[in-house]
Formats: C-alpha cells, sequence, structure tokens
C-alpha cells in the first residue's frame, strides 16, 4: 500500500479546543560563557562516545552498546534548565550522552562500559543500565518505552511529595509507538503530573525510518488525544532546545500538567555498534553532519560572540585529556569480585 510521503514541517496549532497552550518558544539567548560550556558538554559526550565506539572494536566492551553521536544537542540543552537536586530524568538505552550533560564522572560511565567494579552500577549493568539517584538520574532502560510510564511514575512522586520537583523522560520515535506510552499520557494529563515528555526523534528506529512505521509522523501531535500540548524542536540546535526547555518545564512546574517536545534530531551511527547500517545512504548522514552538526553550529555561534580559535582549540585539549583519563580508567581498574555474582539479585515469592 502507497503511503503519503512525510510532512516536512509542522503546523502551528494543533487543534486542542479549550486548553491553554504553552507559548511558542524563543531561541536561548546565550551569553559567551553559557554557550561555551554547552559546546564544552556537546563535544565531551561526541569524543566520550567516539573512545567508547573504540574501545568496543578493541573487545574492551562487551554487550549492547548504543552511541549517543549526532544528538548531543538535546541531553545538554535540556539538561542545563534542570535544577539538579529537584527534577529527575530517564531514558532508554542510549543513555551515556545524557548521563555526561547531567555533571556525572566520565570515568564511572566509562568503567561501567567496561563492566569495571568502580562503575556507576558496579559493573553489573553495562551500556545501557546506569543510574545516579543523586543526581536523580532513574536510567538507563532496555525496555522500549518502558521509561515513559517509570517517568510518569516519577513526575507523581514529585506531586505527591509536593517538593517542585520536574520530571524529564525521554524516548525514541520507535518508542513513541508503543502502547504504554499512551497509558501514560492518559493519566499524566487526568493527574496533571509534572512531567516533559521528550521524544528525541532521530528519524530511525532501528533499521525502520519514523515515516515508514509511524501513521502520524509529526510526533509532537502524538499527545493531542490526551489534551497534551506538544511542540517541535530543532533538536540539532542547543540554543533552540535550551529555549523550548524552558517553556516546557516552567509549564510543568507552575502545575499545568504534562508537555510534549519533539526533538528533530539524528544519529550518525548505527542503531547500535552491530548495525551495519544498510537502510540508509552514505550521503543522507554525510549532508546531516554537514549542515546540521550541533557542535559546528555552535562553534559558528561561539565565532560570532568573539571567542577565538584557540579558546576553542583549548577546549579541545582539555576534553581530549578528560576522555583519555576515563579510558585508562576504565581498563585498569578491576572487574567485580566473582562474589558480586550473588549480590543484587531479587529473589522474591509471588
Ligand atoms: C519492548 C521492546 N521491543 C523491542 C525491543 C528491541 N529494540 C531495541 S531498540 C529498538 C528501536 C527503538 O527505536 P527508537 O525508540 O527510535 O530509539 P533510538 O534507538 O532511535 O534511540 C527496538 C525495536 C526492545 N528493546 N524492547
Ligand atoms: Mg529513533
Amino acid at each position: 500500500m502507497a503511503k503519503s510521503p512525510a510532512r516536512k514541517t509542522a503546523s502551528a496549532e494543533p487543534p486542542i479546543p479549550n486548553r491553554e497552550r504553552p507559548a511558542q518558544p524563543d531561541r536561548y539567548k546565550a551569553s559567551a560563557e553559557e554557550l561555551t560550556e554547552f559546546y564544552r558538554q556537546m563535544l565531551l559526550i561526541r569524543r566520550f562516545e567516539e573512545k567508547a565506539g573504540q574501545l568496543y572494536g578493541m573487545g574492551l566492551i562487551g554487550g549492547f552498546c548504543h552511541l549517543y553521536i549526532g544528538q548531543e544537542a538535546v541531553a545538554v540543552g535540556l539538561q542545563s534548565a534542570l535544577t539538579i537536586g529537584k527534577d529527575s530524568v530517564i531514558t532508554g538505552y542510549r543513555d551515556h550522552g545524557h548521563m555526561l550533560a547531567y555533571g556525572i564522572d566520565p570515568k564511572v560511565i566509562m568503567a561501567e562500559l567496561t563492566g569495571r567494579a568502580a562503575g556507576i552500577s558496579r559493573g553489573k549493568g553495562g551500556s545501557m543500565h546506569m543510574f545516579s539517584v543523586e543526581h536523580g538520574f532513574y536510567g538507563g532502560h532496555g525496555i522500549v518505552g518502558a521509561q515513559v510510564s517509570l517517568g510518569a511514575g516519577l513526575g507523581f512522586a514529585h506531586k505527591y511529595k509536593d517538593d517542585g520537583g520536574i520530571c524529564l523522560a525521554y524516548f525514541g520515535d520507535g518508542a513513541a509507538n508503543q502502547g504504554q506510552v499512551y497509558e501514560s499520557f492518559n493519566m499524566a494529563e487526568l493527574w496533571k503530573l509534572p512531567v516533559v515528555f521528550v521524544i528525541e526523534n532521530n528519524q530511525y528506529a532501528m533499521g525502520t525510518s519514523v515515516n515508514r512505521s509511524s501513521a502520524e509522523d509529526q510526533l509532537y501531535r502524538r499527545g493531542e488525544s490526551f489534551r497534551i500540548p506538544g511542540i517541535q524542536v530543532d533538536g540539532m540546535d542547543v540554543l533552540a532546545v535550551r529555549g523550548a526547555a524552558e517553556v516546557a518545564i516552567n509549564w510543568a512546574r507552575e502545575g499545568k500538567g504534562p508537555v510534549l517536545l519533539e526533538m528533530k534530531t539524528y544519529r550518525y551511527r548505527g542503531h547500535s555498534m552491530s548495525d551495519p547500517a544498510k537502510y540508509r545512504s552514505r550521503e543522507e548522514v554525510q549532508a546531516m553532519r554537514d549542515k546540521s552538526d550541533p557542535i559546528e553550529g555552535a562553534k559558528r555561534e561561539l565565532e560570532k560572540l568573539g571567542v577565538g580559535e584557540d579558546a576553542l582549540k583549548a577546549i579541545e585539549k582539555e576534553i581530549k585529556a578528560v576522555v583519555a583519563e576515563s579510558a585508562d580508567f576504565a581498563e585498569q581498574s578491576p572487574e567485580p569480585p566473582l562474589d558480586d555474582l550473588h549480590t543484587d539479585v531479587l529473589v522474591g515469592t509471588y
């Protein structure tokens, strides 16, 4: 059956009768200092992930490994608008970038990837299962869409405890077709939970493009039947992401209920390290890198703000050292002792 071609641009106002809508976000006006920090964090994620890819190739990382390269502006722009210690975050298995953007030590993330005792989940979780409750980071989930329901639960906890926090619940374009997402939307709006649902639309779910799999491919509209307003955002532009983050986070924090952000982004690498990526052309990936790379975009803006080549080179150098240090740590620190095989095992009776 022929499918109508994907619509590329979003229409302005989805029709939700009698529902206040969040303001259309402006691009964030960052100072040179703030943008330098966004640039630094995005570069850290990029270089960390490149190194993780190398370690995987060398056999030092086992199991699954999903890289975040290309999507850096999403995590950095959103995380920068959160209140650490008050808000919570939950995501899927493509989680290293989120953790780095949240200020978690690259050494313990890399050590988790190599399965070492010093890793953030003591070497037992690997790439997909990392948590940091101190940072309000609730994982790291391998079941597609599961984090959306758990995110609604985190939102419920914020409301129940009246702690002023909100939850950012991230999921992919593929996960957006999961049934539990819509059960969660319903409860979240019904109970006006402080949740920002973030769809990271990187255009593919494993090898299936969003317009091959989704009847409504304008994913920001997916909350409409639950009266959840949605905003579509250029997820390759860290300032656009930060602008939208402020509107959405304020909306949820003010008690107006959940809101949906569709971040239009792109992953440069395969779905995971074992994906030969035969479902798209090299030219498609290259065109995205050339035209929309979030790090190159931030670099151009920084130059306009008067941040010179030397300052950017110094950041490159600093990041290179941080990543090298995390890789050395992850290679040299010991594996968990054998006795640890018997700890953290949940035994229940039903
Ligand atoms: C419930 C469930 N079904 C299927 C899978 C296998 N699977 C893992 S990732 C994935 C694709 C998800 O794509 P998307 O939500 O777009 O996220 P992305 O990988 O692009 O970040 C699938 C089908 C799974 N892990 N869980
Ligand atoms: Mg996807």
